[in-house]
């Protein structure tokens, strides 16, 4: 018998990006372990991640390129098929779409691994080569993102671990133990220390539950939320002067909006009471040091980039920023850009084309409405059909019997479901990568454990053989994983660390904004502009459509599924249960339903059937449609994006996947 072990690193579109330990006996991976020696994981990963052996060995894992037989609207069939006999088909009908005009080539891909090999490194150069549409990659942070950025310079944030020494920690539309669990260690070593712990959220989270106080606030009004904790600020003279006139930029201009929000106007909008508002603002303004701990939950509504606004300017108003346990977090991946090669997916191949962009976020009105139409899509890393807005129009366009759909997954998702061509892809054991993370500061490298099952191969393989299917000679279709790991980054990275260590932390100060330093021109966080924006869809912003549908429905993540990946794996399937919709015992009471009873979720746009789970875990008025579950695996194969819309935020053209009131009924 043979035992190795192997460096990791989680692939997962998770701010956490930990270290892994995989465990290979006779070249099979029987064990995932976090690593103990990496300071972020501390030897521990979550449950969806420990069973990742159960996913790659997984019965169903697509083991053989496959072609489809049967009409697009028809139960899907396929065949298999060689790899020859795929790529030669696929390059033949990409290269008559070429020949007319590439951009009718659509890539879609998203994180469903984030490493920036199986990214976008070759998959890039193939699209650039060929001309093919651009993809406005929007659907998860964009809002925020640019909310940060404007206000910011960049996607810049606190150090996770210094919230260990953070006496007041504000946990601001994340559901941490869910979805940030080695925040959470942090969190709560803080707790132990004495730190107050206050978790803002329409749901009553695990999250929540733990923390010394819940203030659930109706979706898409955490922007009110904090005007109203700066007036406060003010009037109560909780402010550091001498930060903001060194610091900050546009301060007059948002004070003067601050004062037209008392707490009991705040109170109003946000469904609290004004002395939530008041306690949130005393503990903020008095509390050395304070940090927020944001996510992106809070800006999937229609002013999602104002509110992360106006949240990241409360540490420059009280100079939380001074220590380093002060401040805010939403993404550190900003920090990461020094080091990032700009040019490993060959943006000089496009030749000076600019093709159209296509935004992800409305990917089903894009495949329906187009001029020139979308001819061809590819999807890689991603599962649109699930996770993509107003999924009936999603579905019907990827109906068209016209389109022309090659899916590389593990699995037959519902996406795969729909496509001509399923190509089987290697999984993180399987494969080299190299990762940047959203939540800590450290690259790491993912190293192969076990060779490709089946006949399945690396994203990098595929993109390399399908160019030069395609004809294409630039030699950087050459380019082997490793060439591409050593050309992902800036010298500062150093990849011989990164084979021995497994990772390599960058060089980040302590209080990174104890003096200002922001990234934007003038080196000031910037005010200038930021103010409430009402969601689209709510009782006080669309009365009339509130008549018709009274709940606000929020659709926050499922503890044991990462988006749509591992809904099928049984044990964590099981975990879950089923597709569930929670409401608050006032609203079910005024509807005649009950606990277990199988509801509609519905709306103008389309219906939901799931399980009623009667719970606290729902304010009145706001229902919790978890998880993105498999529309097949849902009990008249929907999931909850069938009711979202494709309407995007106030910046960074994102989806509004919070922003959504329906009607719940029997089903
Ligand atoms: N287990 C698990 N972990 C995950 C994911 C997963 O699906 N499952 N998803 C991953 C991904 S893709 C991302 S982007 C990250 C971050 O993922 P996020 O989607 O930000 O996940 P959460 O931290 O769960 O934060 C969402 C929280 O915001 C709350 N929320 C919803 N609307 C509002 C609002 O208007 N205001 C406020 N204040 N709160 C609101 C929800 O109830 C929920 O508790 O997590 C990643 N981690
Ligand atoms: N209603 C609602 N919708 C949402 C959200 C929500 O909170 N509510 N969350 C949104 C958010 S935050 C996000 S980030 C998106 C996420 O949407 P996606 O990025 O589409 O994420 P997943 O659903 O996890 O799908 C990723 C797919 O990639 C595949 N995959 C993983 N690794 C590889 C690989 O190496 N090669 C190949 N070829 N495939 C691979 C997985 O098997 C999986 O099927 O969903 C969004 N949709
Ligand atoms: S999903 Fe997140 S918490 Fe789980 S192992 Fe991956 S990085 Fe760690
Ligand atoms: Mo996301």
């Amino acid at each position: 018998m043979t035992t190795r072990t192997v460096f990791g690193a989680c692939p997962h579109d998770c701010p956490d990006t930990c270290a892994l330990q995989v465990t290979v006996e006779n070249e099979r991976v029987i064990k995932v372990q976090g690593r103990a020696e990496h300071p972020n994981t501390h030897g521990a990963l979550c449950t969806k991640v420990s069973r990742y052996p159960e996913r790659t060995y997984h019965p169903e894992r697509l083991l053989h390129p496959l072609k489809r037989v049967s009409r697009k609207n028809e139960p899907p069939a396929f065949v298999q098929v060689s790899w020859e006999e795929a790529l030669t088909d696929i390059a033949a009908r990409l290269k008559a779409i070429a020949a007319r005009d590439p951009q009718r080539i659509q890539p879609y891909s998203y994180a469903g691994t984030m490493g920036l090999l199986q990214g976008e490194a070759m998959a890039g150069r193939l699209w650039n080569a060929l001309g093919a549409a651009r993809l406005d990659r929007t659907i998860c942070a964009s809002a925020g993102g640019a909310g940060l950025a404007l206000t910011y310079g960049h996607k810049l944030g606190m150090h996770t671990r210094n919230f260990a020494g953070a006496k007041l920690i504000v946990i601001w539309g994340s559901n941490s133990i869910t979805s940030n669990l080695h925040f959470w260690t942090y969190a709560n070593q803080a707790r132990r220390e004495g730190a107050r712990l206050i978790c803002i959220d329409p749901r009553k989270t695990e999250t929540a539950d733990k923390c010394h106080q819940h203030i659930a606030v109706l979706p898409g009004t955490d922007g009110a939320l904090a005007l109203g904790v700066m007036h406060e600020l003010i009037q109560q003279g909780w402010l550091d002067h001498d930060y903001i006139e060194r610091h900050v930029d546009g301060w007059d201009e948002l004070r003067a909006k601050a004062l037209a929000w008392p707490p009991e106007r705040v109170a109003e909008v946000c469904g609290i009471t004004a002395d939530e508002v008041r306690g949130l603002a005393r503990d903020y303004g008095t509390t050395t040091p304070a940090a927020i701990r944001m996510n992106y939950g809070l800006q999937r509504v229609r002013g999602g980039g104002n509110a992360v606004r106006l949240i990241a300017l409360l540490p420059c108003l009280t100079g939380a920023w001074r220590h380093p346990s002060g401040g805010v977090l939403l993404s550190a991946s900003g920090w990461f850009a020094p080091y990032k090669h700009p040019d490993l997916e060959r943006p000089d191949l496009l030749a000076g084309r600019t093709p159209r962009t296509v935004n992800m976020s409305t990917i089903g009105d894009a495949l329906l409405q187009a001029d020139p139409p979308i001819e061809a899509i590819v999807v890689y890393n991603s599962n649109p059909v699930a996770v993509a807005p107003e999924s009936p129009k999603v579905v019907k366009g990827f109906q068209r019997d016209d389109l022309f759909t090659v899916v590389l997954e593990h699995f037959m998702t519902d996406t795969a479901d729909l496509a001509d061509y399923v190509l089987p892809a290697t999984t993180q054991l399987e494969h080299l990568d190299v990762h940047t993370s959203y939540g800590h500061t450290d690259v790491l490298m993912n190293q192969p454990a076990i060779a490709p099952l089946g006949e399945a191969k690396p994203n990098t393989q595929i993109f390399r053989e399908l160019a030069a299917a395609l004809g294409l000679t630039d030699p950087c279709f050459q380019d082997s994983d490793e060439q591409l790991a050593a050309q992902a980054f800036t010298a500062d990275i150093d990849l011989a660390v990164l084979r021995e260590q497994g990772w390599q932390p960058l060089p980040i100060p302590e209080a990174p904004f104890a003096d200002g330093g922001f990234r934007t021109p003038s080196g000031r966080a910037n005010a200038a502009g930021a103010d409430f924006v009402p969601n689209y869809e709510s009782a006080r912003s669309a009365p009339e459509l509130a008549a018709r549908f009274p709940l606000a429905m929020i659709s926050p993540p499922a503890r044991n599924f990462l988006n749509s990946s591992f809904v099928n794996v049984k044990s964590l399937r099981d975990m879950e249960g089923e597709p569930l919709i929670e409401m608050h015992a006032e609203d079910a009471a005024a509807r005649g339903l009950t606990d277990g009873h199988l509801v509609a979720a519905f709306n103008d746009r389309g219906r939901y059937v799931a399980r009623l789970k009667v719970s606290p875990r729902a304010r009145p008025g706001v229902v919790n449609g978890l998880g993105v579950w498999w529309r097949k695996l849902g009990p008249e194969g929907t999931n909850v994006n069938e009711v979202t819309h494709q309407r995007l935020t106030d910046m960074g053209e994102a989806p509004a996947f919070y922003d959504c009131l329906v009607q719940v009924e029997a089903a």
